[in-house]
């Protein structure tokens, strides 16, 4: 059997959305499809060659005419030359907005029905850049156009049909993780780097917005660190960081955090850790969350969104509303007093991500939506 030859975009740029594509790309190549990264710029885990990868960049030219360069154009006219150079099979684009609008007149450039459009939906272009009354429409309009588009949790499908009165047919395919890059850390000098005492590690990874409620992780932190030896490891970057800075010097925890800043590679770092907060306001998945648990780390994340649906709460790691900072703080502190709930929650964590939320089973349920799409041909 023909594998498909696939077209991805994405944002290049660190964050969820990009890390799914990029990853769903590599595992793609790896069983036998042609993949092709058409992006502004090169996506930030496809740094080293791989066989049956290519990477096609958005030329903007740059008039004094235009006040800001049309990128979805440019990404539109890259996209329908490199389906007809390379005779992809389909376009898949990850985050509607803009990536779909440019799918859609790339595959009307082509006048080739045979190019599929496939859209995945992550999150906020559901939750909050597609209901900005500018792109509400048009975002309507992208999800009925696409000819199959697929969510990352039950919890955005159900968003989506509630708020665009649309999307019956979306797909949920789920976030995944590689469990043999995602993994547990045994005790050694990276731990004791990070808590040359024995402290327990909580941590926290994301792009430093306000959906992700730094405030609270910052006072969950400083409530478990009265109670429990603790350290805060605060990974990312993004237009909170500003905020998290002064909040953490003035409940006098500076000894107590440490700023790592932007890492490529989360799994280097993410399993030194023994919890990690994650009390966004909404999180239509928290990938984070999911390669925290492949990693042996629990994951106390919040009861908004879709979360939910590869934690259980009480069992493989912890779920709270993102308001509930005593709540938050009582079962991290359960959690980390005793070493024995903690393993074996750690454990069963592990095991349920790498399982069902595991790329094998993933990577596969991609693979037979492609396989459908094509199949109507
Ligand atoms: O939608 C966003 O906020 C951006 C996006 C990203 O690129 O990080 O995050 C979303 O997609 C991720 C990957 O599917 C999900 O794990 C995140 O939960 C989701 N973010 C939100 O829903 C806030």
């Amino acid at each position: 059997m023909k594998m498909p030859s696939v077209g991805i975009t994405c944002y290049a740029s660190q964050g969820g959305s990009g890390v799914v594509a990029t990853e769903l790309g590599l595992h793609l190549s790896r069983r036998g499809c042609e993949v092709h990264f058409i992006s502004g710029e090169l996506p930030f885990r496809l740094r080293k060659y791989e066989e049956n990868i290519f990477y096609h960049p958005v030329e903007m030219p740059h008039y004094p005419v235009f006040q800001h360069s049309p990128y979805t154009l440019s990404l539109a006219t890259t996209m329908s030359e490199v389906a007809e150079r390379c005779a992809l099979d389909i376009l898949h684009v990850h985050y509607a907005i803009p990536h779909a609008a440019s799918a859609y007149l790339a595959q009307k450039m082509s006048g080739r029905d045979s190019l599929k459009v496939v859209t995945t939906l992550h999150g906020t272009d559901i939750t909050l850049v597609g209901q900005e009354p500018s792109f509400f429409p048009l975002t309507r309009f992208l999800i009925e156009q696409s000819d199959a588009v697929t969510a990352v949790s039950g919890f955005l499908k159900q968003e989506t049909i509630k708020v665009f009165g649309t999307g019956e047919n979306i797909e949920v395919i789920p976030n995944f993780v590689d469990a043999r890059v995602f993994k547990p850390l045994e005790d050694g000098p990276l731990k004791k780097r990070f808590a040359p005492k024995g402290e327990k590690l909580l941590a926290h990874a994301s792009n430093f917005r306000k959906v992700k409620n730094l405030g609270v992780v910052v006072d969950v932190f400083s409530k478990v660190s009265e109670v429990l030896p603790s350290r805060l490891l605060l990974i990312g970057d993004g237009p909170e960081m500003g905020n998290v800075r002064r909040q953490v010097t003035q409940a006098g925890l500076d000894e107590k955090v440490e700023f790592l800043g932007h890492m490529d590679s989360l799994e280097d770092i993410l399993p030194v850790a023994d919890l990690l907060l994650l009390p966004s306001l909404h999180e239509s998945f928290g990938l984070v969350a999911l390669e925290a648990m492949a990693c042996g780390v629990i994951p106390l994340a919040t009861t908004r969104g879709g979360a939910g649906e590869f934690i259980q709460d009480g069992l493989n790691g912890l779920l709270r509303d993102p308001h509930d900072v005593e709540g938050m703080v009582r079962a991290a502190v359960n959690v980390l007093v005793d070493d024995e709930v903690r393993l074996e929650m750690a454990e069963e964590a592990r095991r349920d991500a790498a399982g069902d939320f595991g790329v094998s089973c993933v990577v596969k349920q991609y693979l037979d939506l492609y396989d459908h799409l094509l199949a109507d041909i």
